[in-house]
């Protein structure tokens, strides 16, 4: 589906998922109220490619953490054919040089003891320029390359690249954690790295222990380990 303007793809599929078969992708050429986790704005003006993927599969893992990874791969494979490199930053962006270029949100619709459906949206700065004030985070295809492409192919690459190399191969029951643990070897993290954890309770320094699909186990200062979630904490790794 493509809508000229919207307020969100995500929150179009979070309206409408009952009546939509599986795997409908929304497309909007501009979002005015595009959102990422814990509902912090998402700068989506016209030049970006921003769309969102319903997943209501019957023999398929439900946890939309999956669904963010299997984007975050499917996007890092496909800008590499456009010769740009990226790293997969823990655990839903992409980045150029340590700026994001890529973010990706996972919302599930959640029905009593399970999920019925994910959905997932992909925000991608592609031949949009970078605005002044998220300069220093943010990078676009265009700000890197000097290049134009066309977003109905880049759409139709990406989502090919998520079904048949990744979705189709790996998001079974016995194959999902083959699929995990090739995407934490794509990480920019690694064990004993140290790193900056910041949520809603403020900052605190620590040591990663051991890196999991959607939680870190890590030190901190005072000794303790702990288990820091995904979809409640920002990352920035320290220099030692
Ligand atoms: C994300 O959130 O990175 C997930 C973004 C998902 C956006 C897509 S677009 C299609 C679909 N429809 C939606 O409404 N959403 C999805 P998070 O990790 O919370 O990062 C948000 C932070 O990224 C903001 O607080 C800004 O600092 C920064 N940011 C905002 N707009 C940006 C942009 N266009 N490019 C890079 N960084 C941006």
């Amino acid at each position: 589906m493509y809508f000229d303007a919207i307020d969100s793809t995500n929150k179009y599929l979070k309206e409408h998922w009952k009546e939509l078969p599986s795997e409908t992708v929304v497309w909007a050429a501009k979002q005015y109220g595009g959102y990422g986790r814990m509902k912090r704005e998402w700068v989506s003006p016209r030049g970006g490619l921003w769309f969102s993927v319903l997943f209501k599969p019957k023999n398929r893992p439900m946890n939309p953490w999956h669904y963010v990874r299997l984007y975050t791969m499917a996007v890092k494979d496909v800008l590499k054919k456009y010769k740009l490199n990226t790293i997969i930053k823990w655990p839903n962006d992409l980045l150029v040089d340590n700026k994001k270029i890529c973010g990706i949100l996972g919302e599930g619709i959640y029905t009593g003891k399970t999920f019925a459906a994910i959905i997932v949206g992909i925000g991608l700065n592609v031949n949009n320029h970078i605005p002044d004030e998220l300069k220093d985070i943010a990078t676009s295809y265009i700000d890197e390359k000097n290049k134009e492409l066309n977003l109905e192919r880049l759409l139709k690459q990406i989502n090919n690249t998520a079904y048949y190399d990744y979705y189709i191969k790996y998001f079974k029951n016995n194959t999902i954690s083959i699929f995990t643990k090739k995407w934490i070897s794509n990480l920019n993290i690694r064990n004993g790295d140290f790193i900056k954890i910041i949520s809603q309770n403020g900052e605190k320094r620590g040591k990663i222990v051991s890196i999991h699909g959607d939680y870190l186990e890590v030190m901190f200062e005072d000794g303790i380990i702990e288990n820091v979630y995904a979809g409640e904490v920002s990352l920035r790794k320290e220099s030692v």
